[in-house]
């Protein structure tokens, strides 16, 4: 009999980057703990870690490039695969122009840093500007608040978790979701030392969440009123006298202009149209001010709807006007040994380079808005989309309007999925071709290190061995530029393209590499957040923008929503929020026995007056319509949402023909983007606005 082994590794799933211990003997795993002596996350893991194990042996994963064929999908080699398809995308954008290839990059790409290395080459080997991903449908409005305070949309402001005294969390369920642009694993542990310490933690949020209910305060918001409540809490700041600039000082510009646009937002004023009193907003404004430390930190509740651009803009403001910003206590800058933030100080954005054909969206970060590929797809005309590839993204159940979008995916001339899965998007294909994930790859946090409430560096060996006809993401983009271009491969790893990056970064003179990394497996420990805006912003004058005209501008449309004359859709008289589940990972992880076995998760959470009002029991089936679409699913009466709102989880619905998930299949719940619209957005910066869908509710 073999020997065991351990294996030391960061969990690639989602953002907390848990260190993992993970025993095995001859190919078979024996166990997957928490790595004690990984200095970041000090042996925390969630239940989902342990899935690894059955991600790596599922049968139902691909392993061989697929063929859509007349009579079902068929094997076909690496190598035909390839040519097909630098033919067929070749052909098609010579007939209709470079743009006529379109690309979606899906939540995975974050977590492969073989892929964050490889893409740039396989972009410009393909050479269009019709770029999608989900960055769209998340964290957009927190890139443009960066990109026109702070000069760089990736410079990020992070709330230092372990030494604040106060934290005000707005749409974010760190407990359940472990955190985003909040790298933190434990993150419930963080939040107890805070009460710990004497500090205070405040909740605001639609639904009474898990969070929330570790919280010392929760208080109830109407969806989408957020940036209204905001700009209440601005506005009690400057007319109690709280504002406190302190070391920012003399680096904030447009102040007087700010003080101007938020007169109208008196506490007394929105407080109606946010569910809340004005009281509270002013107590809390005044806790926030007066806190030794005090963060605000606004999340996917407050980015994923109408006015996601100005809640992002308002949380930085808050930490600005109360001293906290790049400051300890506050929010603050990661300094990654990899870094993605480069020197470009006063060249301009990408911001609006580009609209979006069909309805003038803007483009940023290289990509416009998943809210408009359907249109661009299935709108015909010049530059219309006739061919895609998807790469580790399930759009179909991910993006608003899922529906429509897998019609657009179906009039496609040509599609290609880069996935380990034959799922409700890769059904859609032409080739399928099938990726390592997980076990199998190394793994460095690219992004996730530029994200982190402590600054560390790790990377992970491939604890198994790909068969030799496997091939990692990366060597798929590889060959795919090879093919596109018909270069020779100039043997360049993301691995060597990573060593650079940390040998000229900002710990390569204390000797950072990836040698080093290689002979630390635990990880490496570079110590808490510093103050290091000074060095890092990228405005031409290294001041920070608190005004932006273009959020100044946005106001008009907030004022002219109806949001504070509580306007209400008598058709569609619930509003309808997303919830993210302990066992579940968006789309993707479903196909784990252990993740999805017991009762169905996949229920519509009400108010108990608001199902009596309806004569809805707990348990019963519901119909949930818009006028989008409808699903179907079991009731769950708590007494934890805000009357008149739904929270329905979102990544679910494998109830479509033709894949070949079957776990996902025994335990299929529904997609919440059959009923959201992808006409819904914010305005501003193009993010799906899933929050706050006006929808109608009966019982089936
Ligand atoms: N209504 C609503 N919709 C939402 C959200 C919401 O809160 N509410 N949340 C949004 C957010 S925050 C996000 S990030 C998006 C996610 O949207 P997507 O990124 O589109 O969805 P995922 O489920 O992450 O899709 C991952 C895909 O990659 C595949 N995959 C997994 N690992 C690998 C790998 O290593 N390599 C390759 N090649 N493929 C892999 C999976 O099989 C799956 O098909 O969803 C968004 N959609
Ligand atoms: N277990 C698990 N963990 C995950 C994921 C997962 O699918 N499962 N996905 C990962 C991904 S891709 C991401 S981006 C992160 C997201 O991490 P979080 O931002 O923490 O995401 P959510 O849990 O969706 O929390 C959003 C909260 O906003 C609330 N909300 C909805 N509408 C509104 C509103 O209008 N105003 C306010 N104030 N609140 C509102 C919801 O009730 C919910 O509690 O989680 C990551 N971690
Ligand atoms: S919290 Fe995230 S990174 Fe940590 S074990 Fe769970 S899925 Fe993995
Ligand atoms: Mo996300």
């Amino acid at each position: 009999m073999s020997d065991t082994k351990t294996h030391y590794r960061t969990c690639n799933i989602c953002e907390a980057m848990c260190g993992l211990e993970i025993r095995h003997q001859g190919g078979e795993i024996l166990s997957i703990k928490g790595d004690q002596d990984d200095p970041f996350s000090r042996g925390h893991i969630c239940p989902k870690a342990v899935a690894l194990q059955d991600f790596y042996s599922d049968p139902d994963r691909l392993k061989t490039p697929l063929r859509r064929t007349a009579n079902g999908w068929q094997e076909m080699s690496w190598r035909q695969a390839f040519e097909e398809i630098a033919s067929r995308f070749r052909g098609i954008q010579q007939e209709h122009g470079q743009n006529a290839v379109g690309v979606y990059l899906g939540n995975p790409n974050a977590h492969n840093f073989g892929n964050a290395i490889m893409l740039p080459r396989f972009f410009k080997a393909l050479g269009t500007n019709n770029r999608y991903s989900s960055a769209s449908a998340d964290q957009l409005p927190h890139h443009v608040a960066s990109n026109y305070m702070l000069g760089a949309g990736m410079l990020i402001p992070i709330p230092d978790i372990d030494h604040t005294d106060f934290m005000l969390i707005i749409g974010a369920n760190p407990i359940v979701s472990n955190g985003s642009l909040m790298t933190a694993p434990g993150v419930g542990k963080r939040l107890k030392a805070i009460q710990q310490r004497g500090g205070k933690v405040v909740v605001v949020d639609p639904r009474r969440t898990e969070t929330a209910k570790k919280a010392d305060q929760h208080l109830f918001i109407r969806p989408e009123t957020d940036a209204l409540f905001m700009l209440a809490l601005v506005h009690a700041l400057f007319d109690e006298q709280l504002v406190t600039l302190g070391h920012l000082e003399s680096r904030i510009d447009g102040l007087d202009l700010l003080a101007d646009a938020v007169k109208p937002y008196a506490p007394e004023t929105v407080a109606e149209a946010c569910g809340m009193s004005a009281t509270a907003i002013r107590k809390l404004a005044r806790e926030m001010a007066a806190a030794k430390s005090a963060v605000c930190y606004s999340r996917m509740g407050a980015s994923t709807q109408s006015f996601g651009g100005l809640c992002q803009w308002l949380n930085n403001v808050l930490n600005i006007l109360t001293g906290n910003f790049d400051r300890r206590g506050g929010a603050m800058f990661p300094q990654p040994a990899f870094d993605l933030v480069r020197d470009k100080k006063g060249k301009p954005s990408s911001y609006g380079r580009y609209e979006s054909r069909v309805r003038k969206l803007p483009y940023f970060n290289n990509e416009f808005p998943v809210a408009a590929l359907a249109d661009e797809i299935l709108t015909p005309g010049e530059g219309q989309i006739r061919a895609m590839i998807t790469i580790a993204g399930n759009p179909a159940l991910s993006a608003p309007g899922g529906v429509r979008l897998e019609e657009a995916f179906d009039s496609l001339e040509f599609m290609v999925a880069v996935d380990i899965y034959l799922n409700e998007t890769t059904r859609h294909a032409d080739i399928i071709l099938p990726a390592t994930t997980g076990l199998e790859v190394s793994h460095f946090d690219v992004f996730f290190n530029s994200f982190a409430v402590r600054n560390t560096a790790k990377f992970s060996e491939p604890m198994f061995e790909k068969t030799p006809d496997q091939k990692h993401d990366w060597e798929i983009l590889r060959d795919l530029a090879l093919h596109l271009t018909g270069l020779e491969d100039d043997g360049v790893t993301p691995e060597a393209m990573l060593d650079l990056g940390l040998r000229h970064g900002a710990y390569g003179k204390h000797g950072m590499s990836l040698e080093k990394l290689k002979a630390t497996p635990h990880g490496v420990d570079l110590g808490p957040l510093q103050p290091c805006l000074e060095q890092r912003i990228q405005t031409e004058d290294g001041m920070i923008r608190i005004a932006p005209q273009l959020y100044l501008d946005d106001l008009k449309r907030l004022d002219d929503s109806g949001l504070l004359q509580l306007n209400q859709n008598t058709d569609y008289p619930f509003s309808m929020i997303s919830r993210r589940l302990p066992r579940s990972h968006n789309t993707w992880t479903q196909n784990s026995h252990r993740l999805v076995k017991g009762k169905n998760p996949c229920t519509m959470q009400m108010h108990s007056a608001d199902a009596e009002k309806l004569g809805l029991e707990d348990g019963q089936t519901a119909v949930v319509a818009s006028p989008t679409g409808q699903i179907q699913l079991p009731v769950e009466i708590n007494d934890d949402m805000f009357e008149g709102v739904i929270s329905i989880p979102q990544g679910w619905g494998h109830n479509r023909a033709d894949t070949a998930m079957s776990v996902a299949e025994g335990q299929p719940g529904v997609s919440m983007n059959d009923v959201t619209d992808s006409q819904r957005i914010d305005a501003l910066t193009g993010n799906a606005a899933f929050n706050g869908t006006r929808v109608a509710v009966q019982a089936a």
